[in-house]
């Protein structure tokens, strides 16, 4: 590797003889001999190993600091224009943001794939390893913060001015390894390896106080005012990581906080002397963002998750504030016009009491105006109809960590209710269910009745969703505030899902319809004309079988077992939960199981059976499912009666990277939740796009899926919603399914002696004890109904011709699901926020 070195910038001119083009092209030059020149470059003066020691690892980070050299002045450019120009701005606050593997990303967004990968060969280098070398940050636990990704890249794509805030956890979602069938969690230090994408800003920095009291104090004008004297301080430093829109010039920016020691705070240690207390304030303050709590754990309730929830609000409002007071010197009587604030869940609904402190307290404004604003500026959207996932804060708790918050929500709950006693009079009922303070058991601080009161608008994440939201856990809000509640559709991007995952699938796409449907979903439509056409289902089939080849290595390489890519494909990958029902799909396997052992000449057409998820790590049943997946599936892949016809796989540690691999293999996608309480799910998005099937129940967004997909295109079972209300209001008895179905009593007995356990009666008793007892999410009820379906799908999928066909089908008709229809609704329903075109001149 020779290069010539421009003596005055340091930057290459020449690479092994070829010109790069001009000085300065080494960071910005798209071409692959410019990307190449800069790789050198990179490996030289920012990764400064010699040629000898070069590993694909050091080319991975090389390459990664070139491609965000590429994002630099765009990204320079967006910023400065929503300085500079008068756009709204939306700010999605979010605790996760699961954003996977940011390189290909890129590469894809900037145009810049062929060119990387010619410029890795020139390197002697092979761009897919390369790729292979990032890890992913797992800065969340699933759904809730892989939307808030989708949602970034829909915004940039879309040319929205926006700021993505949340957390920098220094450690991720645990990583999950699986050890004689049980989960084990080990800690994701994802930076350890340093991370080539993000700026860390040290100058951007924001105090956090926490714990202490308030006092009065009359102010210079002779005003009545409240101050807070906090017991402990600390701060938020920033760290920006640019998101690049695909095919356009807007470059989007993600803060996450991480929190340190305030410096005085230990220089005071140190001038006394006390040199260990100073070191001992700084660890204390960095286990602030230190961690990612894992949802549905039983001790997620702590004052520490609070700590986490108010830290990165404040920081990100005061940011807020603070480029707003920058921004041509904006009165806040501008607030709503130039900002629109969307709340992700409850979590960061401290916000609404926050931005009311910092309007009275620090901005000296009065409260009607201060609400006024606050409520003007937020959004709200609800993820969950669970009653046990409502978060609620017990008030001890909130009141010795945040004492001035709990004074401002005391005042907007004795305004709010007031307000609903004039609308509501002699209702105290009513009052006692909608107001902030709760009351049942000990008292406590209801964060989505704040969440609220404090937006002007209020969304579900899928129309049935939206629905019961206003039928159940906020229906008093409802009958208050008709007008604040609506329903946006989650998405999906297209670009990480389709485009990067299924390389395969987006040349037939380019070959057939065009590139359009890389910004505008809806043309896969296009393919309707297609499914006709014999040739274009062999290629359709070809792209499918290759994907599951692509797996099968990979399932390979992770656990052992061989899979055949000609067997059907059955898919549930997603957090292990009851109501998702993992153990449902387990009973179908049980069930086929049961029949081949007992009838010797019977055939099924084969299937793989592929689960992945990782169970919060003190939650007991979802890690006793994990048990029962693996031992069920120990049990079949070794009996030679039963492993002709399937294969059952748990893939450890799925994540955004192998999820890369899982859809784009997948021929049935399984979305089997108890009808009601899955409030959208988003993998049903990614699976329909890539041409999976759904088996599915009446619930989340399956109702839309198949609403698009045409009802003959889905495989529908369960019951409904409004059924499950009744049955169990009707007192449901799960002995009553088993008496009446000699199959399903069979297949329990299975389990329950201990047929996948090497006889042991006992590991697996909880899961029976629970069918047979509990079964909150009325497994057993939908088991008939589920088996006679599956039964149905297997009789379709003999017929190749006809299942090539609906899987065209449910790709061509999944526009809907892009992330860039919903985050359109968003930004004209709610957020009121308009395209910025960048220019780079
Ligand atoms: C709360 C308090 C303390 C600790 C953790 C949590 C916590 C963290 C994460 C609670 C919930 C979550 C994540 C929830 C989530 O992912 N919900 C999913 O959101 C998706 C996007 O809208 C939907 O598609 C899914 O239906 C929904 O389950």
């Amino acid at each position: 590797m020779t290069d010539v070195v421009n003596t005055i910038s340091g930057e290459s001119t020449e690479h092994n003889g070829k010109p790069v083009g001009p000085t300065g092209q080494t960071r910005s030059g798209m071409t692959a001999d410019a990307l190449r020149a800069a790789v050198s470059d990179h490996l030289l003066y920012s990764i400064a190993r010699p040629p000898a020691v070069l590993t694909p690892e050091h080319y991975y980070r090389a390459l990664s600091l070139a491609v965000r050299d590429r994002m630099q002045k765009r990204w320079m450019a967006t910023t400065q224009d929503f300085l500079d120009l008068s756009s709204k701005v939306t700010c999605y606050l979010s605790a996760e943001f699961l954003m996977g593997p940011q390189l290909g990303n890129n590469l894809l967004n900037l145009g810049i794939e062929a060119e990387a990968r010619q410029a890795m060969a020139d390197l002697g280098q092979d761009l897919d390893v390369i790729l292979d070398c990032e890890g992913e940050p797992g800065l969340g636990n699933g759904g809730l913060g892989r939307l808030a990704a989708c949602y970034l890249d829909s915004l940039a794509t879309l040319e929205r001015p926006a700021i993505g805030y949340g957390i920098r956890y220094e450690f991720g979602i645990f990583k999950q390894e699986i050890q004689d069938g049980w989960q084990v969690e080990k800690t994701d230090n994802w930076l350890v390896r340093g991370n080539p994408w993000e700026i860390d800003k040290p100058d951007a920095a924001y105090t956090v106080n926490w714990g202490g009291h308030t006092e009065t104090y009359e102010d210079v004008t002779g005003k009545f005012r409240v101050r807070w004297l906090p017991q402990r301080v600390l701060k938020g430093v920033s760290y920006d990581t640019p998101v690049q829109g695909y095919g356009v010039n807007t470059c989007n920016t993600l803060t996450l906080w991480s929190a340190r020691a305030v410096e005085s705070f230990a220089l005071d240690a140190f001038n006394t002397g006390d040199f260990y207390k100073a070191v001992d304030e700084e660890v204390v303050s960095e286990t602030v963002s230190k961690v990612l709590y894992p949802n549905d754990e039983p001790e997620a309730g702590k004052r520490l998750r609070l700590l986490q929830q108010y830290f990165f609000v404040t920081c990100s409002l005061q940011d807020i504030l603070n480029i707003h007071l920058l921004r041509a010197h904006l009165p806040l009587s501008a607030l709503p016009d130039k900002w629109a604030i969307q709340l992700n869940d409850t979590h960061p609904s401290i916000a609404v009491a926050e931005l009311m402190r910092l309007l009275i307290d620090e901005h000296q404004l009065g409260w009607d105006e201060a609400w006024d604003l606050t409520v003007r500026t937020f959004g709200y959207t609800n993820h969950t109809l669970l009653p046990e996932a409502l978060e609620t804060w017990p008030l001890r708790i909130f009141g010795e960590a945040l004492p001035r918050h709990l004074e401002l929500i005391y005042e907007i709950n004795d305004r709010f209710l007031a307000e609903v006693r004039a609308k509501f009079p002699d209702d105290e009922d009513r009052i006692r269910r909608m107001s902030l303070i709760g009351e049942d058991g000990g008292k406590t601080v209801r964060m989505a009745h704040l969440a609220t009161v404090g937006s002007h608008a209020v969304n579900g994440v899928a129309a049935l969703h939206s629905e019961l939201l206003k039928a159940s856990v906020l229906k008093d809000f409802y009958g208050m505030w008709p007008e604040r509640f609506g329903n946006v559709t989650n998405g999906v991007t297209p670009r990480r899902f389709l485009a990067l995952s299924n390389p395969g699938l987006r040349e037939l796409l380019d070959d057939t319809i065009g590139t359009g449907w890389m910004t505008d979903l809806e043309r896969l439509h296009g393919l309707e004309a297609f499914v006709d056409d014999p040739a274009f289902r062999q290629r359709w089939r070809d792209v499918k079988r290759a994907n599951k080849s692509r797996l099968a290595e990979y399932v390979h390489t992770a656990t052992g077992i061989e899979l055949d890519p000609t067997w059907m494909f059955d898919v549930q990958v997603k957090r292990i939960h009851e109501y998702k029902r993992q153990h449902l799909m387990v009973l179908h396997i049980i069930t086929l199981y049961h029949r081949l052992k007992n009838d010797p000449t019977l055939t099924i057409p084969p299937r793989v059976f592929i689960f992945g998820g990782k169970a919060a790590p003190g939650y007991f049943m979802a890690k006793r499912i994990i048990k029962l997946i693996n031992a069920v599936g120990e049990t079949v892949n070794a009996d030679p009666q039963v492993n002709r016809f399937m294969r059952v796989v748990f893939l450890p540690n799925f994540n955004v990277k192998n999820a890369h691999l899982v859809y784009p293999a997948a021929n049935l996608s399984e979305q089997i939740s108890t009808a009601g309480k899955e409030a959208s799910g988003t993998g049903n998005m990614k699976f329909m796009i890539n041409g999976a099937l759904t088996i599915g129940t009446l619930d989340g967004a399956n109702v839309e899926i198949r609403q698009e997909a045409g009802a003959e295109n889905f495989f529908l079972f369960g019951l409904t919603e409004g059924q499950v209300e009744k049955v169990k209001a009707e007192g449901y008895r799960p002995v009553d399914y088993i008496d009446a179905d000699p199959e399903l009593a069979a297949v329990l007995e299975l389990i329950a002696r201990g047929d996948f356990t090497h006889g042991d009666t006992e590991v697996l008793r909880p899961i029976v004890d629970n069918f047979v007892h509990h079964d909150s999410f009325l497994a057993l009820a939908d088991y008939r109904s589920y088996i006679n379906c599956q039964d149905e799908v297997s009789k379709v999928w003999l017929d190749g011709e006809a299942w090539t066909r609906m899987s065209i089908r449910n790709t061509a008709r999944s526009g809907k699901f892009s992330s860039d229809r919903a985050i359109a609704e968003y930004c004209d329903e709610i957020w009121g926020v308009g395209p910025m075109s960048v220019d780079l001149d």
